[in-house]
This record gives C-alpha cells, sequence and structure tokens, in this order.
C-alpha cells in the first residue's frame, strides 16, 4: 500500500519544504514539518529570517471602527483594494489587518512609482511588492500588483476599471492603506472615468456603528467603491520628527543611488537621523553599497580609524549632520537593532519612513541605530 503524504510548501517562495537538507532549498526545522495541522502557515527558514528580521518596535495599530469596517467587507467577500507608496511601505503591514482581510480578494496598487529609480523594471517591481506582502501573510501574486503614478503623467495601467470588475465579482470595493499612500488620489483618478447611471448620488457617510466617514461611490445598484481613512504609520521617521524635518526626508523626485564603499568598522550617519554600522562583513575590504535617499540627505561615512559614537554625538548635539532633528541629540534618543545578513545576492536594509541601502549580501552584520519606535526591514533588493 503506497502513503500519501500531503507536500507541504513554503508559503512565501513556493519551494516544497523538506527537513533533510540544510542547504538546500526549502529547508525547515524537522519540528515543525512534522506538525500536522495544514491549517498552520509554513515558511522555509529563508523565507521566515526575512520575516523575523521585520523589526518593529511596537507593532502597528488600526482603530476599532476600522477593524469593525473590514470584517463587515470581508464577510461580504468585497474587493479589498491596498494602496501603498512605494517609496516606504515594507514597515507599515498592520497585522490585525491583514488577519482579517487574508482570504478576501486583494488587488494592491503600488504608487509613486515615479519616485522609483531609472532603470527598474515594472515586473521586478511587482515582484517585490508581491514579495512583501507574502511575508506580511497575505496571499497576493504579481498579477494582483498594478503599478501607478496617480500624480503624475503615468497614469494606471490602461485596464486597470476592468481588473477591479473583474475581481471584484459584483461586490463592494474598499480602499485601504497607510495615510499618503494615495488612496484619496486614487479614487479621484477613478472618478474621472466614471459614468454614474446607478441612479444613487455619490455621498460620504458615517460607517455605522463606528466613527470612519467614507466616501461612497456606486458601482451598481447594490454595490459601492469606499474611499476610507488611512491607518496611521506610527513607526516611520516622518512621524517621529518635527515637520520640517520629515518634508526633507521625502524624495520630490526618482531617487538616484548614491555609491558609498563601506569596510567592516565603518559607519555611515544618515543625516543625525539613523546611522549604519558595519561591523563584520565576510569581505575584509571595501564593498559598494547603494543607498537610496531624498536629495536633502546627506549621508557621511565615517571610517572605522575615528572614534564613530564621539563624532555622531558631537554631530547630533551641534546640529552639523544633514537633515537634523532637534528631538534627536544623544545616543540615548536611538534603538538599536543587530542585523546579520545571511543570505546571498542583492539585498537591502530599511528604515520606515527615511530609505533603504542596497548591497551584495557577504554575511554582514550590521547595527542600524533609529530615533526610537522606527521601524527597520531586511530584504531581498527591491531595485535589481
Ligand atoms: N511622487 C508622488 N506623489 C504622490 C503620488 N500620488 C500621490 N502623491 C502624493 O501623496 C500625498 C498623499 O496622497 P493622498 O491621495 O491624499 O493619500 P491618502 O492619505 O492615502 O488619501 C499627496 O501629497 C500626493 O501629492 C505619486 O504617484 N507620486
Ligand atoms: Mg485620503
Amino acid at each position: 500500500m503506497s502513503i500519501l503524504n500531503i507536500v507541504r510548501r513554503c508559503y512565501s517562495c513556493g519551494a516544497i519544504l523538506q527537513a533533510n537538507d540544510k542547504d538546500k532549498e526549502g529547508y525547515i526545522k524537522p519540528s515543525l514539518l512534522a506538525s500536522n495541522n495544514l491549517e498552520t502557515i509554513l515558511f522555509c527558514d529563508k523565507c521566515y529570517n526575512e520575516e523575523r528580521f521585520n523589526q518593529n518596535p511596537q507593532p502597528l495599530v488600526a482603530s476599532k471602527g476600522f477593524l469593525t469596517m473590514l470584517e463587515d467587507a470581508a464577510a461580504s467577500d468585497a474587493l479589498i483594494v491596498i494602496v501603498v507608496d512605494l517609496f516606504s511601505f515594507e514597515c507599515s503591514f498592520i497585522h490585525e489587518v491583514n488577519e482579517i482581510i487574508k482570504n478576501s480578494p486583494l488587488l494592491i496598487i503600488a504608487n509613486k512609482r515615479d519616485l522609483m529609480p531609472q532603470g527598474v523594471k515594472d515586473g521586478d517591481l511587482k515582484e517585490y511588492v508581491a514579495h512583501r506582502f507574502r511575508a506580511a501573510r497575505l496571499r497576493v501574486k504579481k498579477e494582483d500588483v498594478i503599478l501607478t503614478s496617480l500624480s503624475g503623467a503615468l497614469s494606471l495601467d490602461e485596464d486597470w476599471h476592468r481588473i477591479i470588475e473583474e475581481k471584484r465579482r459584483a461586490h463592494d470595493v474598499y480602499v485601504i492603506g497607510a495615510q499618503k499612500a494615495g488612496k484619496t488620489i486614487f479614487l479621484q483618478t477613478f472618478l474621472r472615468h466614471y459614468t454614474n447611471n446607478t441612479g444613487r448620488n455619490i455621498v460620504t457617510k458615517i460607517y455605522p456603528g463606528t466613527s470612519l466617514r467614507l466616501l461612497e461611490i456606486p458601482l451598481d445598484r447594490s454595490t459601492s467603491i469606499y474611499d476610507t481613512p488611512g491607518t496611521p504609520i506610527s513607526n516611520g521617521v516622518p512621524s517621529k520628527v518635527e515637520a520640517e524635518t520629515a518634508f526633507k526626508i521625502y524624495p520630490e523626485k526618482a531617487l538616484v543611488a548614491r555609491k558609498e564603499a563601506l569596510a567592516p568598522g565603518d559607519s555611515l550617519f544618515l543625516g543625525g537621523l539613523a546611522r549604519i554600522d558595519l561591523l563584520d562583513s565576510n569581505k575584509k575590504g571595501k564593498q559598494e553599497y547603494a543607498l537610496y535617499f531624498a536629495d536633502s540627505l546627506k549621508p557621511k561615512r565615517v571610517p572605522g580609524t575615528r572614534i564613530i559614537d564621539k563624532e555622531f554625538v558631537e554631530g547630533l548635539s551641534r546640529k552639523a549632520l544633514t537633515p537634523s532633528s532637534k528631538i534627536l541629540n544623544d545616543l540615548k534618543d536611538f534603538d538599536v537593532y543587530a542585523v546579520k545578513v545571511e543570505e546571498e545576492g542583492r539585498r537591502d536594509i530599511g528604515i520606515a519612513g527615511l530609505g533603504w541601502i542596497s548591497f551584495e549580501g557577504e554575511g554582514q552584520s550590521f547595527n542600524i541605530y533609529v530615533p526610537h519606535g522606527v521601524g527597520v526591514y531586511a530584504s531581498r533588493a527591491k531595485v535589481l
């Protein structure tokens, strides 16, 4: 008699899970694979490590009203359109939200394509976005991602109206996402191609039992598309510093990689807002890092031969690092994350709302200094 075993796959990369060979694709600890609860989502070790290095000091939360609205949306099989800001969305997932919508049909509008460096391929960006969603335990494929630049000339994929129509299967549509991702501008664009022959009016309404104000645009006699209030991103650098500084660190145009060669021991000051120490690497000499930050942020490499802490603190107190913030004056104003890179190939380390660095994985260890409460992530590279 043959024994039938269900083949289990990594939820993120899809590799067939195996517990025999650590060096082969899909490796997972035997005890995890042995669990016979087929409902549990499993990750191979490699993908699990990617998830683990999304360091969020305090999990993001959404309001009770927002969760109630989403629960109703999910129960009614609504299509959830998630708008993300391509510049920085990796730390903006809210676990509770994802739990509610994990079985809903999803469409991802990855907005602000214009801020991405020139030469980045659409297909690679879509795959990256889908990968980040999968790491946040949402079932998103490359085909579910639409790249847009809503405020600029580059408009939505031609047939996005059709995609929404197909995906919603005559159900409601809720447009959600972090504040400032572009939800309102998305619906304004939607309205430009919209004719209302439903006999119902576009209205704003308070969602029953909550204090949420929604814009309701009727799609047919009984269903609508809703603009919802954004979820706050309280773990981004912009939410920690004064408005003037927050304004400076947001890019105005396509990011251009700035190259910096770092050797183990060196440190990189990202204005007076963050700092990256390269502690160790398999590569003993200098190695090139590509830096993706707004123009007005002036990264400064400090060689390991100098007294880095002293230089950083002096820079903070004299406000000599650009940009700097009134609230960041001393090392005690920062959280420090230790990141160990175990994967090979092109990798990123990013800081929520600030930008990211990109490099070849060489077993590096870093200490990343960020203002208290700011999220840090390590990932495969966004820009190849
Ligand atoms: N660079 C760039 N900025 C955008 C784009 N779309 C929206 N924005 C800006 O992002 C901000 C937030 O947009 P909004 O639609 O109000 O976001 P909401 O909070 O999600 O409703 C506005 O200042 C827009 O000008 C885009 O495609 N590229
Ligand atoms: Mg809005």
